[in-house]
């Protein structure tokens, strides 16, 4: 066989080289391959889904600008921490970073108006209401960076070291949460614990708290369950989060790769908000099955006392913003419709 052999490769040869050309060819100008290299920061462990979305969308954006543009990605707080996320970017120690607005409450004013609890669904409704939110507003605490996309989780829930069944077995208990999801404990009765998610799972470990309030992927995806055996059901408000990019960096971008980005925006809210629905469903299945998690429902009685407790925070939220010069009562407003229409 050694004629045949010799052919073999020959053809594979040419079949490389016309592939190479045609994608020569098919390059916009200016497109060589990796000629622009952004950083990208991320702040909690990879496995989680912040973390996915921004290797999803690294992924795509490569691939739609031909290879362009590459991006390398720090997950798990390497490059910017939670809190150091917005001023990180700012001044350019990361090109894009990833962060959740719950962490500053005070900072982002308008977009933290989903964490209101106002009935938002599941999070690619809750996705999709803050991207628009966010085009309509255009808030003055984003005016220093480009803005490229917004997610937000799934509704939060209770996850604990014991039973929550009712309002008694929640007083006092130390959860872990962070900005709007943090008032609803409290108005709960819980003795409220702010960290960002990337310090809860050591705080879990060292007893610092007995649980959390946060979106349920975590259970799978932080290995949650294996300390929290108990899940209590509230689907009460979801956790939004921002990526953004250095205002220098993006007006450095030429056009074309600008619009590929553009373009991604609201897509990517979207494929962020079905990953995270769907995952909080493989999630639960696993802690369930797999670590024996206790799933508790409340009673429709109970729930309403719960729901009860929550009434005035939306009011009061209305009330401090308008002092602070925010359309609030059309802020709302507008939460309540898009709900409507995406759900
Ligand atoms: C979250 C943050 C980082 C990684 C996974 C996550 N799942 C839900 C959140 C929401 C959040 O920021 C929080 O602190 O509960």
């Amino acid at each position: 066989g050694e004629p045949k052999m010799k052919r073999k490769p020959d053809a594979r040869l040419t079949l490389c080289l016309v592939v190479c050309l045609m994608t020569f060819l098919l390059m916009p100008i200016g497109a060589v391959a990796g000629s622009i290299s952004l950083s990208y920061a991320n702040f909690p462990p990879a496995p989680t889904f912040p973390c996915v979305q921004m290797e999803r969308w690294k992924t795509e954006v490569e691939k739609r600008t031909n290879g362009a543009v590459s991006i390398k990605t720090y997950p798990g707080g390497t490059l910017l921490g939670a809190k150091e996320m917005m001023d990180g970017v700012i001044a350019g120690q990361a090109d894009i970073g990833n962060l959740c607005m719950a962490y500053q409450p005070g900072r982002f004013i308008v977009t933290n108006a989903t964490s209101l609890p106002l009935g938002i669904p599941n999070a690619r409704t809750g996705s999709l209401v803050l991207w628009d939110l966010y085009k309509k507003y255009q808030p003055e605490a984003f005016s220093q960076v480009k803005v490229l996309t917004m997610f937000t989780t799934a509704p939060a829930n209770i996850m604990s070291k014991t039973a929550v069944r009712s309002l008694d077995d929640i007083q006092g208990m130390d959860l872990r949460a962070s900005g709007g999801a943090a008032q609803i404990l409290k108005a709960w009765g819980a003795n409220q614990v702010g960290m960002p998610m990337s310090a809860t799972p050591e705080a879990l470990q060292k007893g610092v708290v007995q649980g959390l309030f946060s979106s349920l992927e975590v259970m799978k995806d932080l290995k949650f369950a294996e300390s929290c055996k108990y899940v209590t059901m509230t689907d009460t408000v979801i956790y939004p989060f921002a990526v953004v990019m250095n205002m220098d960096r993006w007006n450095a971008l030429p056009p074309e790769v600008q619009k590929v980005i553009e373009d991604m925006g609201t897509e990517q809210a979207e494929w962020t908000g079905t990953y995270m629905d769907q995952h909080v469903k493989d999630s639960m299945e696993w802690s369930v099955k797999e670590q024996k998690v206790d799933v508790i429902a409340l009673d429709a009685a109970t729930k309403k006392a719960w729901d009860q407790k929550l009434q005035f925070i939306t009011d009061k939220w209305v009330t401090d913003a308008k002092a602070k010069g925010f359309p609030a009562e059309e802020i709302v407003a507008d939460i309540q419709k898009l709900t409507q229409q995406y759900q």
